[in-house]
């Protein structure tokens, strides 16, 4: 059984995350959704429109996904390669470079353009 692993904070999850969670479960049996903390995206700079527990609410209900664990630091990779008996990281293109040495294959599926957590904020912000 081929397991994959995936990174994310998923805020507002939208086709753009769908696509890359759907490539990656094209390519393995089981996929594992490691899920950025309100607190670890704080680390990375980053204040999700939706909580931890609703962005996890609304990954389980993707076919897609096998397991969501919590992702609390950058550095939990290898451990969870480990501990999961990982084979393979997919992670999008704009991450190409970031993950090496982590103890498995690293496949960086490619972004999908004109959608982002950004744009639909900005959007709900602006009321538009
Ligand atoms: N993504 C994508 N297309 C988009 C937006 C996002 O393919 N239009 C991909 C990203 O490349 C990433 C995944 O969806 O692989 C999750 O994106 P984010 O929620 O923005 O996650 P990010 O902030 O990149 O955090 O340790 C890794 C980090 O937690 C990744």
């Amino acid at each position: 059984m081929r397991i994959g692993i995936t990174y994310g904070t998923f805020d507002t999850l939208h086709y753009g995350h769908i696509n890359l969670l759907r490539r990656a479960k094209e390519q393995c049996d089981y996929l594992i959704v490691g899920l950025s903390t309100d607190e670890f995206n704080r680390l990375k700079g980053k204040r999700s429109f939706l909580n931890y527990e609703e962005r996890k609410q609304l990954l389980e209900s993707l076919k897609y996904v096998s397991l969501i664990i919590p992702e609390t630091c950058w550095e939990q990779k290898k451990d969870d390669v480990k501990k999961y008996h990982v084979d393979t990281l997919y992670m999008g293109d704009d991450w190409v470079g970031h993950f090496q040495d982590i103890g498995c294959e690293v496949v960086y599926l490619p972004r999908t353009e004109m959608i982002s957590s950004t744009k639909i904020k900005e959007a709900i912000q602006n009321n538009v």
